[in-house]
């Protein structure tokens, strides 16, 4: 299904004066208000490919119908997300989940869409149908050196795929690990998994970047082998200038200080991007900004003041991408929600005065500090959001705009109720 452009202009034209009205008076108090939208609409973030259909757990799943059946109906939805909100410009693939079958035509549909391939993923937390040895007991950490190739194997098969579809960054998550004492020697499974990932960075074309995520728990409940930022630093800086740490916000220990471990890991240069999402207890994968909407925050204003101090370019010089399973809710309606919180705290933490925040920091003003940064956080950004995309072409309300042409209906209708797609 797609949203013809006269019906998103239609849309926008009814909600003009009430929009208008609400963004002049946010405009009327930020000093930096056209640099700030300018920086909205550069500002692109990755759509994960599994999670377009409904996500489930142990106990069970609840399909909500219309659920893209191929790699193409992925495509046509997250185009149809990035012409709601013209922030949705890329899409990250997983293998096997989405192995393009004619990579000239998959990459034309995308063209058409406006989008690009962000990262693609490896997956060695499965067994493959036609694989002939089981990663039971861990991929790139196994004690036994055939099934530590295999996994590399796949992770170079993964690269070639991106390289056909024109992606950059190779994301590699390893559920390996422990789940009782004794069960692993600690510094074997480390330096197996280094040598393996040395063996995949050798492929890595010269201007690709490949990310190693690291997860503090699950599948593997007493110790995962890439467990936390400092694990997957030490793996990025022993693998060479092209390796990065990914930081997925649903991968730490309770009440870790994500913003600190953002801080400093832009602090040595190696940060390659993000799985945004929220979470409550574990890696629950909520719509992000739906629980801590504040700690969001602080990880962006830590991101703007890391950035540039280097000088980074915000849009393009981390991967910015979702990693979300949507147990409740509509998938595309969640992922629009969680757009919307990824740019508000975006937008939020440009209005931060870093300048008077380093004098307060400075002068010990503890109290001041606090000030300076709910003073931005406590701005209603949204009309500022909104009038962003209504410069890219995009609606003023994409999830209104989204029920109100009944999308969900027009896919049960075209694809039928019962259809699963790929993913987690
Ligand atoms: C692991 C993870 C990883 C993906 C998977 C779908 O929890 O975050 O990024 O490969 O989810
Ligand atoms: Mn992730």
């Amino acid at each position: 299904m797609q949203i013809e452009q006269y019906k998103i202009d239609e849309f926008n034209q009814r909600h003009a004066q009430e929009h208008t009205r609400r963004y002049e008076f946010a405009a009327s108090s930020l000093a930096n208000v056209d640099d700030v939208l300018q920086r909205l609409v550069d500002f692109q973030i990755g759509i994960p490919s599994w999670a377009l259909g409904t996500g489930g757990t142990r106990f069970g799943r609840f399909p909500g119908g219309g659920e893209p059946r191929s790699l193409e109906e992925k495509i046509e939805d997250v185009g149809l997300l990035h012409a709601l909100n013209q922030s949705s410009g890329s899409i990250s693939l997983h293998i096997p989940w989405d192995i393009p079958s004619d990579y000239k035509a998959i990459k034309a549909l995308a063209a058409q869409h406006g989008l690009r391939f962000d990262a693609v993923n490896s997956n060695t937390f499965q067994d493959q149908a036609d694989q002939s040895l089981s990663y039971k007991f861990g991929s790139m950490q196994h004690v036994d050196k055939a099934v530590r190739r295999q996994a590399v194997e796949h992770n170079i098969e993964v690269i070639r795929h991106g390289m056909e579809l024109g992606s950059d960054a190779l994301t590699v998550w390893l559920s390996d690990g422990s789940s009782f004492p004794g069960q692993l020697s600690f510094r074997k499974a480390f330096e197996n998994t280094l040598e393996s990932l040395q063996e995949v960075y050798a492929a890595l074309p010269d201007d690709w970047k490949v990310f190693v995520e690291y997860k503090a728990f699950e599948p593997n409940f007493y110790s995962m082998t890439v467990g936390d930022w400092g694990q997957s630093l030490l793996l990025a800086n022993k693998l060479g200038p092209k390796a990065y740490t990914l930081v997925d916000l649903g991968h730490h220990l309770p009440n870790a200080n994500i913003e600190q471990i953002v801080s400093l890991l832009l602090m040595e240069g190696k940060l390659g991007g993000f799985h945004f999402n929220d979470s409550k207890y574990g890696d629950d994968d909520l719509t992000t900004g739906s629980i801590k909407p504040y700690q969001l925050f602080l990880i962006f204003s830590s991101l703007i003041d890391g950035m540039d101090a280097r000088s980074m370019d915000h849009a393009t010089s981390l991967a910015w991408m979702i990693d979300a399973s949507h147990n409740v809710k509509d998938p595309l309606e969640d992922l629009l929600q969680s757009v919307e919180a990824i740019m508000i705290a975006y937008t939020q933490a440009l209005l931060v005065d870093q300048q008077a925040l380093r004098e307060a920091q400075q002068e010990n003003d503890v109290a001041r500090c606090q000030e300076i940064l709910q003073e931005a956080y406590r701005t209603d950004v949204r009309p500022v959001v909104a009038e962003a995309r209504l410069r890219a072409g995009a609606a003023l309300r994409p999830l209104q705009l989204f029920r109100e042409v009944k999308v969900r209906e027009n896919l049960v209708k075209e694809r039928g109720r019962k259809t699963v797609a790929t993913g987690l």
